[in-house]
């Protein structure tokens, strides 16, 4: 009964401004509607369902716009994340082959030393070690080292080269100046070897000690 004479006076209260509502109601009914709570009629209830489904869409729209753009950031990030992680792996990848070829160089340089040179210079018939001016110099090397003689010829017009009997090391004459060059291995047995000139045998002729220093 209660409930009744309230939903009579609503509906009375309600069929008053019913006539100019339709203008007027799609402004004040959001309002008046929370205010009613269960009053509205059938008409009243879809009209706020409508308001509500009126700005549903919009809200889910601005979710989804919101969505959207944070969807893509996110991938975005998500794909950034990806690449400096790729960009990582290389950096790790390229870190590790540096690490590798570092520690490998020196084996590869152990299993083949570079030689030692030792230039050799002939000039107006005598050898000489270059930047020194002993005449026929004692040349010193190691045991088992590797040695490159560079051979150069300082004189014009006359053909010299550089021979050791002993380990069979003969250059190639150089014909007036110019130079030639021959790599190999000191025996390991400490010694004193004759190293000569071979078309000048009597004038251009040393010695090589083979010595632990
Ligand atoms: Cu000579």
């Amino acid at each position: 009964m209660v409930r009744g004479s309230r939903f009579a006076v609503g509906g009375s209260r309600f069929e008053e401004p019913r006539a100019p509502a339709p203008a007027a109601r799609a402004t004040s009914l959001p309002r008046s509607a929370s205010a009613w709570g269960w009053g509205p009629t059938s008409a009243e209830k879809r009209a706020p369902c409508g308001a509500r489904q009126g700005q549903r869409p919009s809200r889910e729209a601005r979710k989804r716009v919101g969505v959207g753009p944070h969807a893509p950031l996110n991938n975005a990030g998500a794909s950034h994340g990806d690449s400096s992680s790729a960009g990582r792996v290389t950096a790790v990848a390229l870190l590790v082959l540096t690490v590798g070829l570092v520690l490998l160089l020196p084996l590869a340089a152990g299993t083949r030393p570079a030689p030692r040179d030792v230039v050799i210079v002939a000039h107006e018939m005598a050898f000489y070690l270059e930047g020194d001016e002993m005449a026929n110099p004692t040349i010193h090397v190691r045991p088992g080292e590797q040695v490159r003689v560079v051979f150069r010829n300082d004189d014009a017009g006359i053909a010299h080269n550089f021979a050791v009997a002993d380990w069979k090391i003969e250059t190639s004459a150089v014909k007036g100046k110019g130079e030639t060059s021959v790599i190999f291995r000191i025996p390991e047995r400490p010694g004193r070897y004759a190293y000569v000139c071979v078309p000048h045998a009597s004038m251009m002729a040393g010695t090589i000690e083979v010595a632990a220093d």
